[in-house]
């Protein structure tokens, strides 16, 4: 390796050992692994077209991925060898691997599940591909400047991405725009804007590299011809803009994962990358196939919410104007071959387009979705609409385009039934069905966490990585004192890592000993860090008022982005750093209660955090929390929830079991009944004398004395309107609180419990999940282990 390593510095990198810097030697390391990686993906393309079988397509407008280096080295077993070779080189192994910027092609849980699936794909043999745009910008860069969020740019791509091949030859035009001719029953587009999609490959390897699939991410580039008219007039300004205004369509991530909508170019996203998918996939089947109408046999799309769910009018366009079908039948063929994941229930992130728009960009899909509302209509009239005050609703339109919709956990694919698709349910009682998400134990276990990982392996080997139901062996361990003091010293060791490292990044000084309390997720009012945070305010006041008293010492820890233009969760950012300055100065409280909340969260952070983490933070509203992944990755790491039933909280409390876990708040059916008391938010403060206090203090500055009105708005809105019932729920939450307090202090029992997590969350590993899509929705089979999958 070494030898390779120095063959790959030189003559990729045009680089000798004296010269080169962290980042030469990292892309060596990368393209030596690259090499290894190609093997083992030939091998599978081979054996793929060998064996013909069906094939998947994870289409995702988002894959969040951080970084692949020591995921590529695991995987390919190799993490010895890397060690050694580097520090041979006379290189610092960490400081290496550490360089390699996140691919932050998402903004929270659905990106990273994509993440998590082509993972679990890879590792189970089932040929596929994730399909996607390579968006030039991941998620923005966030800062605190005095406390508020300040965004900046992301820009992994100014360094070369080791990890892909481009692919000049798979390249697709990708029209917009312009009219529809009809011509005896035909009917011809004619875009007056092209953009070719070009694609790039990353091999994704699973573990112990025995089967490799593809991600296929899209950027686009002009057209040769793009406005040749332009460059030929001598106007290179003008031709230079077209091409710029091409390039536009992959250059950022839309960061905004809730209000955003009705934007142009996320249209023209959604449909460049779809369109460019579809026609790669035709032309694959095609090229060892030649009836079309046997399409669906040997092809599931996967639809990633409705970002892609232009798919379906796509394909039809492709089925009847390319391939000549009728319109009745092309419908049917592409029903066959899609599946649709519902991945939230927030109206505000339920996707519509204007009709204008969608005519404007898209005319020919345009009346292929009237075609499809008619067709539907006619079969089932009186059904809910695609087609609503003046708005294609792609929710509904995914729906009757798939055989089957998923929710994405128990409780989420119910409220799916009886609320945003109730009438769609009752036509088609059989379409929707639930596959409670998971995730990758590569990553989040074996990756993340190499302490707990080697405690484990020590117990019972290393089946687990690819068996995630093995760490059920555990349970019978928790009275093994030799376990319980090596899984403790491990939760303590990640501990000690993590404090060190916010001393060096934010320079605030913790304390290993004191419980570390964390909450990282996208900043929203529903997941109600600002619930997390009122509760902090109210335990400080309790510990001023009686600082002599027996005190559980916590660190309150924070990590999410707000979207740019969500204004109430930047001010919760703000107010969280406010109180932080406070608080940690307090030299009453000192040691016993500190805030920290370090600035750009992303896959990279939460790899730190999530293994040192004693307590889970996952208080959403009853109902709001489709699934939720992060909860998974704590309990797995040994970290105790406190949480409400929602999403997956339901289902990780069933399998960890009720001792073993903090639940408090209201329940979905309480929070729909508690909105319709009137003034229940007023009534909820003026019971709670705690609460009351906390928001007179927030409200006359205490935390803002040189701007004391800074959070009038905030509070009010409690009092006001408060949606997502942070008043109702708080004194509940309070009260578990100080039950998770006095758990802490008894180490032994706290440690078995956490144990108990750890041992209970086989179930979550996403190839649970993705043996779910297998059977109940893909029909397709694994080409490495076939007889595991018989026995799943
Ligand atoms: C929506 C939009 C709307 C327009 C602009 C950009 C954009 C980007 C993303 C989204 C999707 C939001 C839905 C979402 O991320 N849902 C989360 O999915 C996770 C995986 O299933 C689940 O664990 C979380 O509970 C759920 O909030």
């Amino acid at each position: 390796m070494k030898t390779d390593i120095l063959n790959r510095l030189k003559y990729s990198q045009g680089k000798d050992a004296e010269n080169a810097s962290v980042y030469d030697w990292r892309i060596a390391l990368s393209l030596v692994l690259r090499d290894e990686m190609v093997e083992t993906w030939f091998r599978s393309t081979k054996e793929t077209y060998a064996a013909s079988p069906k094939r998947v397509y994870y289409l995702s407008m988002e894959f969040l991925i951080g970084r692949l280096i020591e995921d590529m080295i695991s995987n390919l077993g190799l993490e010895d060898t890397a060690r050694k070779a580097m520090e041979e080189l006379g290189q610092d192994y960490d400081t290496i691997v550490h360089d390699e910027p996140d691919a932050a092609l998402g903004n929270g849980g659905l990106g990273r599940l994509a993440a998590c699936f082509i993972d679990s794909l890879a590792t189970l043999g089932i040929p596929a591909f994730g399909y996607g745009i390579r968006y030039e910008h991941g998620l923005f860069e966030q800062s605190f400047a005095q406390g508020q969020q300040v965004e900046k740019p992301e820009t992994w791509l100014t360094q070369r991405h080791a990890w892909e091949f481009e692919r000049p030859e798979s390249q697709y035009s990708i029209g917009f725009g312009g009219h529809v001719d009809h011509h005896e029953g035909k009917a011809y587009w004619h875009p007056t804007e092209v953009v070719m999609a070009t694609a790039y490959d990353t091999p994704v390897v699973g573990w112990r590299g025995m089967w490799g699939n593809t991600l296929r991410l899209w950027a686009a580039e002009p057209s040769n011809e793009f406005d040749l008219e332009s460059f030929n007039r001598g106007d290179y300004l003008a031709a230079g803009r077209s091409e710029a205004l091409a390039r536009t369509i992959s250059r950022v991530l839309y960061p905004d994962d809730t209000t955003e909508s009705g934007k142009e170019l996320r249209l023209k996203q959604e449909y460049f990358f779809t369109a460019a998918s579809l026609m790669d996939l035709v032309r694959r089947y095609l090229r060892d196939h030649d009836d079309i109408r046997a399409l669906p046999d040997f092809v599931a799309i996967q639809l990633n919410d409705t970002h892609p769910a232009i798919a379906g009018p796509e394909l039809v366009r492709l089925l009847v104007d390319d391939h000549g079908l009728a319109m009745d039948e092309a419908i049917d063929l592409a029903c066959r071959c899609l599946s649709y994941t519902n991945h939230t229930l927030l109206p505000e992130a339920l996707e519509r387009w204007s009709e204008h728009l969608m005519g404007r960009i898209l005319p020919r899909h345009m009346e292929i979705i009237r075609a499809i509302e008619h067709a539907h209509q006619t079969e089932f009239p009186n059904s809910p609409r695609i087609l609503e005050h003046g708005d294609v609703r792609m929710g509904e339109l995914a729906f009757v385009m798939a055989h089957k919709v998923n929710g994405v956990s128990a409780l989420h694919t119910e409220l799916v039934k009886e609320t945003v698709f109730a009438d769609l349910h009752r036509i088609h009682p059989t379409r929707i069905i639930n596959q409670t998400n998971g995730i990758t134990p590569r990553r989040w276990l074996h990756g993340c966490n190499p302490a707990l990982r080697n405690v484990i392996n020590d117990q019972i080997g290393d089946g687990w990585v690819t068996d995630l139901e093995q760490l059920s062996a555990l349970k019978a361990k928790r009275g093994d004192a030799g376990f319980v003091d090596a899984f403790s010293a491990a939760k303590r060791a990640n501990k000690v890592t993590l404090s060190n490292w916010i001393g060096e990044t934010i320079g605030v000084t913790l304390n290993p000993d004191a419980m570390f309390d964390v909450q990282i997720k996208r900043i929203h009012e529903y997941k109600r860090q600002l619930m997390n945070l009122l509760e902090t305010v109210a335990l400080w006041n309790d510990m001023r008022d009686n600082p002599n008293a027996n005190w559980t010492p916590r660190v309150k820890i924070f990590g999410g982005k707000a979207a740019p233009g969500y204004f109430v969760a930047k001010d919760i950012i703000r107010l969280i750093n406010d109180v932080a300055s406070v608080i940690n100065a307090d030299e009453v409280t000192g040691d016993m209660l500190k805030i920290v909340y370090p600035p750009n969260y992303n896959v990279t952070m939460a790899e730190r955090l999530i293994p040192a983490a004693d307590l889970s933070e996952q208080i959403s509203t009853a109902g709001k929390e489709a699934s939720g992944t992060g909860n998974m990755k704590f309990a797995l790491n040994g970290a105790l929830t406190i949480g409400t039933l929602d999403g997956a909280n339901v289902e990780i409390r069933e399998h960890v079991g009720s001792e073993n876990f903090f639940l408090f708040g209201l329940t979905a059916a309480e929070v729909m009944e508690r909105r319709t008391h009137h003034g229940f938010a007023r009534a909820a403060i003026e019971a709670s004398p705690r609460l009351q206090r906390v928001l007179g203090q927030i409200a006359e500055g205490r935390f803002a004395p040189h701007d004391p009105s800074r959070y009038h708005g905030l509070v009010g809105m409690l009092y006001d309107h408060d949606y997502f019932l942070v008043t109702c729920d708080f004194d509940s939450y309070f009260d578990t609180q100080r039950r998770v307090d006095i758990a802490y202090r008894n180490t032994q029992n706290w440690a078995s419990m956490a144990i108990a997590n750890t041992a209970s969350m086989g179930w979550f590993s996403s190839d649970r999940t993705i043996q779910g899509y297998a059977r109940d929705i893909w029909n397709v089979h694994s080409l490495t282990s076939p007889k595991l999958e018989k026995s799943a």
